[in-house]
Parts: C-alpha cells; structure tokens; sequence
C-alpha cells in the first residue's frame, strides 16, 4: 500500500489554491530531556536517528535530535542553558508539540495571503543557508502556543536543516511500526472551535471534512466537539476539538487544565499493518487504552462492519477499533497519555478507504477515556 493510500489522498490543483500545501515537514517537540526521549522513541517506536544539533555542533541553548519513520520526521527539543526559553516553555506546558511545520512550495506567497487574512506571523519569510544548499522558512501563529512552520526544502540537500549535522545511532533499532503522519488534533478553549476552523479555512485555505461531532454525543461521552479541515490534497488533517458541558469533566478540559491552554492533543500515526504495530509496542511496554469484550460483541456493530482483513478476534485480542462508511474501514487504536502530564497522546490508524476519523467508535473510545480520567482523580 502506498503511503498516498495509507492517508486517503484526493487530485488537488494546487495552481488556485490561495496557501498551497504539499504535505507535513516536521512535529517538533519540546521535552523534559531530549536525550532520554530520542533513545525511547528509537528503541520504543521504531524511529531512526537522522540528524542532530547541540552543544557539540555550536549549539548552546538545547539539543534536538531528528528522527525519523517513513515519511513521518519529530525533533526533539531540550533546553541546555538554563535561560533557555525551550525551558520555559516546558515549565508552562510539559512535553508537547511547539510546531506542525509544514512543506510548501512558496513561503513568500502563503505568507502573504496568511498576513492579509490576518494571521500573526512570528517570523517573516528568509533564507538559511549553510554547505548543503538554501532552505527559505517562516512561521505562523496558530492555537495557545502552538506555530506552523512553512518550509520550502526544495533547494536543500542536508539532512534537516543548516544548523544541524547528520547523525545516526550506532546501534540497533527495532523495525518501523509506522510509515506516514495522518492527521493532528487541536484541543482549543470552550466555544473557540469553530473560530479556529475559520483560521484554517481563511488563512490557510483549509476545506471543512464531513465528520463533526455535533451536541448529541457530546453530552453523554466525555462532552466535546469536534471538526475537521483538511488542506487541498487532504495530505495534512486537523481535527479541533473544544470542550463542551457534560455529565463529568470534559477529557479536552483536562488537557487544557494540564496542558496550561490550547494545545495539540494526539498525533495519527498510520501503519500498514496494526497488529503488528501493537504487538510489537505492547512488548516494548507500550499501554494503549482498553476496549471491553462487550464492544465486539455487539451485533450492531457487527452488522455494521462486515468484513475486514482479520477475524474479529485478532482485534478483540489486541483493543483495536473497527469503523466503516460508504468509502471504507479503518482500525484505530489509541495509546495512554505519552508524558507525565496528561495531555498528548498517539493513535495508530490503517485505513482501507475510509477517509473518516473512527465517528462510529466515538462512544467506546470516550467511555475507555473516561476509564482513565477516573484513574486520575476527574469524576
Ligand atoms: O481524530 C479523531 O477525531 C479521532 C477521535 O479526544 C478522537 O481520533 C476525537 C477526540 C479525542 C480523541 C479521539
Ligand atoms: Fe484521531
């Protein structure tokens, strides 16, 4: 399966988009310890170690470390100088996600449009350059404190980007478990969603998805509501959830309370084969979120499937979701909390032609949410 199939891409003319987008750069995280956190996610997910920067390379304020797992690339930040504002940061929020950088063919013109849709630009488009070519960057202000970066690398043969050198491990790591990035949630404050979708449809060009969870379900399961927009080929999906009033503590107030504000909740990763991405993370100490027996064994929802790939017990056994539309299936399956806060979160998607988010799994998922919110003390 190619990767353009693993994420549900759609024919796109790029030519009257208004802020055309080819696909994600980079997910680039602050963390408590960069060191420690690049070896977890090469021997733990499978990521391989491709670039560095640091003390080493005349870098002072943090090290970062890129690693990579087919087409999905993180850095990892981690202040060094204690007036670091990487560490301030981490003081306010935790590990978490400072920037969804993006890969765009002309900066310039994105940022124009994004300037006179009135987006905050937090750094003007400009060169950097270094032995391995030119890279023209800039940087726009979305939700809490949270940024896009627009990267053209198109005139850039280095490993990352002019600053940093490239690196590889020296030791084995475990095989990938995933290929490509699916889509990136935003969790935003009470009643701002549907502004911030008008940011992504405005500034951005950004399209509207079909899926949205609407009042109905949001009161009865852990209370929020969701929409989704997608850049112009689909290639780049953000989902944005708000808070809304429900029987018990909204999931998304939890995160925001931890969070300290807006921030980005769970990260799709999608793979090619989710049994084996689950069973390889469960043997490495990975803990995903528990679906109860009575899930599969619920005949509407049977009757709803069909057919998949597997029997259902292979996805009994392992807690993987089921949902289908008139497009397709897709398996989910959802990881507990990442971090000692509990705000950021990964999902690991296969998708067999559904372009959807999981809606029909919406409630057992809020429900096994729910399970580990009462854990924590939220009732
Ligand atoms: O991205 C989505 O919409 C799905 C479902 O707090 C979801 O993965 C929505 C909200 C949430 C967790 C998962
Ligand atoms: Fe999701």
């Amino acid at each position: 399966m190619s990767i353009d199939e693993l994420v549900g891409l759609v024919e796109h003319d790029a030519k009257n988009d208004p802020f055309p987008v080819n696909g994600w750069d980079a997910v680039v995280w602050s963390v408590g310890n960069a060191t420690q956190t690049a070896l977890f996610y090469q021997l733990v997910f499978g990521m391989e170690l491709v670039a560095y920067s640091g003390p080493e390379t005349g870098n002072r304020d943090h090290h970062a470390y890129v690693l990579r797992s087919g087409g999905v690339r993180f850095v990892f930040k981690g202040g060094v100088d204690p007036a670091s504002a990487l560490l301030d940061h981490h003081r306010r929020h935790g590990d978490g996600i400072v920037d969804i950088a993006l890969e765009v063919p002309d900066v310039d013109r994105c940022v124009e449009h994004a300037r006179a849709e009135g987006a905050t630009i937090l750094e003007e488009p400009h060169d950097v350059s270094d032995e391995h070519g030119t890279v023209r960057v800039a940087a726009i202000a979305t939700y809490g404190e949270t940024r896009h970066s627009l990267i053209d690398r198109s005139a850039y043969r280095g490993p990352y980007l002019p600053g940093y050198v490239a690196r590889t491990s020296g030791h084995p790591s475990p095989k990938r478990v995933f290929q490509a990035l699916d889509h990136v949630v935003g969790n935003v404050e009470l009643g701002r969603m549907d502004e911030w979708v008008a940011f992504y449809n405005r500034v951005m060009g950004f399209t509207n998805m079909a899926e949205f969870v609407g009042e109905d379900i949001a009161t009865e399961y852990s209370a929020l509501m969701s929409k989704v927009v997608a850049s112009g080929n689909h290639k780049v999906k953000f989902p944005l959830n708000e808070p809304a009033a429900g029987k018990k503590r909204s999931q998304i107030d939890e995160y925001l309370d931890f969070y300290g504000g807006p921030g980005a909740q769970h990260l799709a990763l999608a793979t090619n084969d989710i049994l084996r991405t689950v069973d390889a993370l469960r043997a490495r100490g990975v803990e995903f979120l528990a679906t109860p027996d009575s899930y599969y064994e619920d005949p509407e929802l049977r009757a709803r499937i069909g057919e998949v790939r597997v029997p259902i017990a292979e996805l009994q056994s392992r807690g993987i979701l089921v949902d289908r539309d008139e497009d397709g299936y897709l398996l989910q399956i959802f990881t507990k909390p990442l971090g000692d806060r509990p705000t950021v979160f990964f999902e690991f998607i296969e998708r067999h032609g559904s372009l959807g988010f999981g809606i029909g799994n919406f409630k057992a998922l809020f429900e096994a949410i729910e399970r580990e919110q009462a854990l924590r003390g939220n009732f």
